[in-house]
């Protein structure tokens, strides 16, 4: 094995970077979003990069795993997944499925960015070949406040009703030309929401619509939205909780089903095919285990008769691009995909000029690997921010309580 090849270290910095206040089923978005950015280094000296989760379990995950990395092949992906099953004892029950993807998928983007640069391959090439040149998103919108409580409003303003999601639609959709909308939902009774999403019809009436309440609601309501919604949505996402329960609203519903909460790993795909509890599955590399092994979920989804699309949480640049790669190499994710970018992107550790919306889509970068380069002085402002802002995992609820200490956490709320 060549030293070029051999992994030498992962340097692993958290981040903070501001988040409005976007409103969801558990609560509302903290002024501050935490990330970690990954690079990884061979023997010599070529950089992989990575964006993950920042909270503080998986950076010690992360952490512990990183020993365990000197002197292995960026090529060896089942080696490293192997090894951080075995170290976190994934098969005595130590570590879920799930976060086992999480820390895998970690290392796994800045191993491919790597392979990248050394074949001069960009990472789509590496899952396949794109098989699109640009990758559409949708508008992802969001119930959100003016500002956050005691600062100034932001420059997006409230949406807290029809008009405001409307607004904030015609707001994204001027700024970035998507051609799909999902709105978060989960926040208000649900005629509300319906309102929203008629209001959202009339005026985009050509643009495919999604609603995703994050399980807020019970199996009763969760129909009467659904047929509510007949014929306006192009799949409802996430209504109810459980594999169990969306098998029972999906046994009735007019409308496709869609989770990326009920299906978040490979060993909930034979119940949840065996139940008929979804027709869509959002992938998210973040923790499917990374990008081969979401690139194979799509293969899985094209077996079983699945649609796919996929999910995003508060993201920068670097995830942006792992993103366009995988859904440029997925044939069968023909549904337009999700990203919160438009709310973060003013912070992106990621230099300008390789992704730049175009009619809402993201031209695939062509350049070796992921086809970013970090900022370093953005990357050392955002840690700043990391270390002086005190969070260390993600609380909508509490925060939200804190504001208003009425906000009832637990669902089905309706
Ligand atoms: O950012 O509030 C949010 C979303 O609710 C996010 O946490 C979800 O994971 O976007 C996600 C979803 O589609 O469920
Ligand atoms: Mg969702």
């Amino acid at each position: 094995m060549t030293t070029r090849m051999r992994i030498k270290d992962l340097v692993i910095t958290p981040i903070a970077f501001r988040d409005p206040p976007l409103l969801n089923a558990d609560g509302v978005h903290e002024p501050w979003a935490l990330r970690s950015i990954v690079q990884l280094v061979t023997e010599d000296g070529v950089t992989g990069l990575g964006e993950t989760f920042g909270d503080t379990l998986h950076l010690e995950r992360l952490a512990a795993l990183r020993p365990h990395l000197t002197g292995l092949s960026v090529y060896a992906l089942g080696e490293l997944y192997e090894k951080a099953a075995t170290l976190f004892d994934h098969a005595g029950g130590g570590i879920s499925s799930f976060d086992l993807g999480r820390v895998h998928a970690a290392v796994e983007v800045a191993c491919l960015d790597v392979q990248g640069k050394l074949a001069d391959r960009p990472v789509s090439d590496l899952l396949g070949g794109a098989v699109r040149d640009s990758v559409p998103y949708s508008a992802y919108l969001f119930y959100k406040w003016a500002g956050h409580p005691d600062a100034e409003p932001d420059e997006w303003g409230a949406a807290l009703d029809p008009e405001g999601v409307v607004a904030q639609a015609r707001r994204m959709i001027d700024l970035y030309g998507f051609g799909s909308i999902k709105l978060k939902g989960g926040v208000f009774p649900p005629d509300q929401e319906i309102a929203a999403i008629h209001a959202l019809r009339e005026a985009f009436p050509d643009h495919p619509l999604r609603l995703d309440p994050n399980t807020a609601w019970t199996h009763e309501t969760s129909l009467e939205v659904a047929r509510a919604l007949d014929g306006v949505l192009e799949y409802l996402e996430d209504p109810t909780g459980g594999i169990p329960g969306m098998a029972r609203v999906a046994a009735e519903s007019p409308l496709p089903l869609a989770t990326n909460m009920c299906v978040v790993a490979f060993d909930h795909i034979p119940p949840a095919v065996a139940q008929g509890a979804v027709q869509v599955v959002l992938g998210d590399h973040h923790y499917w285990g990374g990008l081969t092994r979401t690139r194979h979920l799509g293969t899985l989804c094209d077996t079983f008769g699945l649609g796919m699309s996929m999910h995003s949480n508060s993201h920068l640049g670097i995830s942006l691009a792992a993103m366009t790669h995988l859904a440029a190499a997925t044939p069968n994710l023909r549904y337009a995909c999700d990203t919160h970018y438009p709310w973060s992107a003013q912070d992106d550790v990621v230099r300008p000029g390789a992704l730049t919306f175009v009619d809402g889509t993201i031209p695939v970068p062509t350049g070796p690997g992921l086809g970013v380069e970090l900022d370093e002085d953005v990357l050392a402002r955002l840690h700043e921010n990391y270390l002086t802002c005190g969070l260390r995992k993600r609380d909508d609820t509490g925060y939200m309580r804190r504001v208003n200490p009425d906000f009832k956490a637990g669902l089905p709320r309706w």
